[in-house]
């Protein structure tokens, strides 16, 4: 019986491919014990690194631990989050500014932290939002979005780049072409700009003109070039318009002769922004040919090189980053899009097509060796970006090499016709690849840096900063401002409010002005308020500004949404909102008398703890 059944079982489950896999993959894992020791991380201890994974449409970067793979925040920069009390309510900053900019919510591609000497130096991390050309910006010492900057006269603001060492600029490319004078009766060919931001003041400082579009960024180690990958030189306007040259070309720019043309008044203002035309400031533009709709470019550590990864060619191209001419085109598999590095003089090339990560080594590949190939290693599947640890920066630490891949398909226990994202780990250390664990995401992370839990963590602040808003221990209170309006200056402390119990009228309009006064990491409060649309966080230190009406006459209890104590259940207030024509004081309203000093050892309830 058990026999037959097991038998049915392997039958009928035989033509699945999970099935397959699995017994195909038995002797590959036989080191699975290693790899799971490779990532495990004990419980108390910390991961190695912080790795900053945009999220994708989910309009964030979340963070991961390293190599667990563990999820440890998510920063929203795009999309309000209740959570974290960012711009979810009307009179937030914040929200403001996203709604002035494009929109409450964002398709987040390249994180790029701040460098110092050409390594992160855990002070900034700036992410683009490609649907509404909108740059984010991170303080890393709070882990929040702190400047959201809408690029003018561009769109589809996809690569994005630091300019190293210093964090110079950060450099923004429009991938989505557009009449050149900004109207859409221009029949003339469509263009595109590279902006150049800096990093500090949040303000575009000029642009320059592309003939073509602009994808992926980068910049040479020493601050000389902006590189960008352009896959439609043909500036078509169709699919098979952009396909047609066999060599389209990374663009890059000479920094210092653009500074030199905007200071001489070259630029053409445009939206506030001096826009330079690359045919009156000769040498500004330099079209390196490449094929065939390149997309990834990657300086190497070293800065004598920048790789340009094929996607329609099976080739990268190395460019030296000084000449800028081509020393080689390496064939190295299907779909190249994207290339990472270690502290060995390889490179590691992602390969859509092949499912691969494939390990070549440059200088053998300059050489023309026949043995420039290291090493291939499958991924699950479709790989898009590859990230390696430090491998954008001029100190990569060649330990561990991040794979995002587009599709997961079979990897994780279904959830529907959508599945979740897929990144796989991968070993770098040795002379062959070892791909040692894998870990789902929402949707959808593209692209992923890290920076080093010893260099971040000790920046990273106890408490917020008390802001010219906040509301001190002693000054809380509830002011009536005009026959309409009221405001609530309020603390929170474990574990209660201050004011706890506030009477308003009908018709009228709150402000409520709330401190969390705690100076203890991690003690963050709530305030939600039914029935209100109104539900923040308040981390320690924060202060929120928030207006709503009073609503319907009615008693609302606006609770903590976060576990903070013991008391963490009674902390809790009342919004009393009595009808227009009321004539109780909330003075009035008793606690309930039918319970006084009925149960021996439980004091009455009629104070409030
Ligand atoms: S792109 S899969 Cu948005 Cu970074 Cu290359
Ligand atoms: Cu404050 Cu729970
Ligand atoms: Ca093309």
């Amino acid at each position: 019986m058990r026999h037959r059944s097991s038998v049915i079982a392997l039958v009928s489950v035989l033509g699945t491919v999970a099935v397959m896999r699995s017994v195909a993959c038995a002797p590959a894992r036989s080191g699975r014990a290693a790899a799971a020791e490779a990532v495990y991380v004990a419980p108390g201890e910390w991961d190695k690194y912080y790795g900053f994974l945009s999220g994708g449409q989910s309009g964030s970067v979340f963070v991961v631990g390293i190599p667990s793979g563990r999820l440890i925040r998510e920063i929203p920069v795009f999309e309000p989050r209740a959570a974290y009390g960012y711009a979810v309510h009307e009179n937030d900053a914040r929200r403001q500014e996203l709604k002035a900019t494009g929109g409450t919510w964002g398709d987040t591609h390249h994180p790029a932290p701040s460098e110092k000497d050409g390594v992160y130096d855990g002070r900034y991390l700036w992410i683009n939002d490609l649907a509404n050309a909108r740059l984010g910006r991170i303080r890393l010492d709070v882990f929040e979005t702190d400047r959201i900057l809408k690029i003018p006269n561009l769109q589809g603001a996809h690569g994005i780049a630091v300019v190293s060492p210093d964090t110079k600029y950060i450099v923004v490319n429009g991938e989505f072409e557009q009449p050149t004078d900004g109207m859409a009766t221009n029949p003339a060919p469509y263009t595109s700009v590279v902006a150049f931001v800096d990093p500090e003041a949040m303000e575009v400082r000029f642009q320059v003109r592309v003939n073509g579009n602009i994808d992926i960024a980068d910049s040479s180690k020493d601050g000389r070039y902006a590189f960008s990958t352009v896959y439609n030189l043909e500036q078509g306007k169709d699919m098979e318009s952009m396909m047609v040259l066999d060599r389209d070309a990374v663009a890059a720019i000479d920094i210092p002769l653009a500074e030199k043309a905007v200071a001489e008044g070259k630029g053409h203002v445009r939206n506030g922004v001096p826009i330079l035309e690359p045919d009156e400031v000769p040498g500004l533009l330099t079209l390196v040919p490449v094929p065939k709709n390149p997309h990834g470019i990657n300086a190497t550590p070293d800065g004598r090189y920048v790789v340009a990864s094929g996607k329609l060619s099976p080739t990268v191209s190395i460019i030296d980053a000084k000449t800028l001419k081509i020393l080689a085109e390496p064939e190295v598999g299907l779909g190249p899009l994207h290339t990472t590095f270690d502290d060995r003089g390889n490179a590691y090339t992602s390969l859509f097509i092949d499912s691969q990560v494939v390990k070549w080594n440059i200088e053998k590949a300059l050489a023309g060796a026949p043995d420039y190939i290291v090493d291939r290693v499958d991924v699950h599947y479709n790989i898009g970006h590859l990230q390696a640890v430090g491998g954008e920066t001029m100190r990569p630490a060649g330990d561990y090499l991040l794979a995002l891949n587009k599709l997961s398909k079979d990897q994780y226990l279904p959830v529907g016709p959508d599945m979740p994202e897929s990144q796989e780990l991968i070993d770098i250390s040795g002379e062959k690849m070892k791909v040692i664990a894998s870990f789902p995401t929402p949707p959808e992370p593209h692209d992923a840096v890290f920076i080093a839990a010893d260099v971040l963590s000790p920046k990273v602040k106890q408490v917020f900063d008390l802001g010219k808003d906040a509301v001190a221990s002693g000054q809380e209170g509830i002011v009536r401002t005009g026959p309409r309006s009221v405001t609530v200056n309020m603390t929170m402390i474990r574990s209660a409010y201050k004011p706890e119990t506030i009477e308003v009228r009908e018709g009228d309009r709150i402000t409520f002005r709330m401190t969390n006064v705690e100076t203890i990491r991690d003690m963050t409060h709530g305030f939600a308020l039914p029935d209100h649309d109104l539900n923040v966080a308040l981390p320690p230190g924060y202060t929120k500004t928030i207006e709503v009406g009073a609503g319907k006459p009615g008693v609302y209890w606006f609770y903590c949404t976060n576990f903070c104590s013991a008391l963490h259940l009674e902390m809790r207030g009342r919004l009393v909102v009595q009808p227009r024509d009321s004539k109780v004081e909330v003075a009035d309203w008793k606690s309930a008398s039918n319970v006084s000093g009925a149960v021996a050892g439980v004091p009455s309830t009629g104070a409030q703890p």
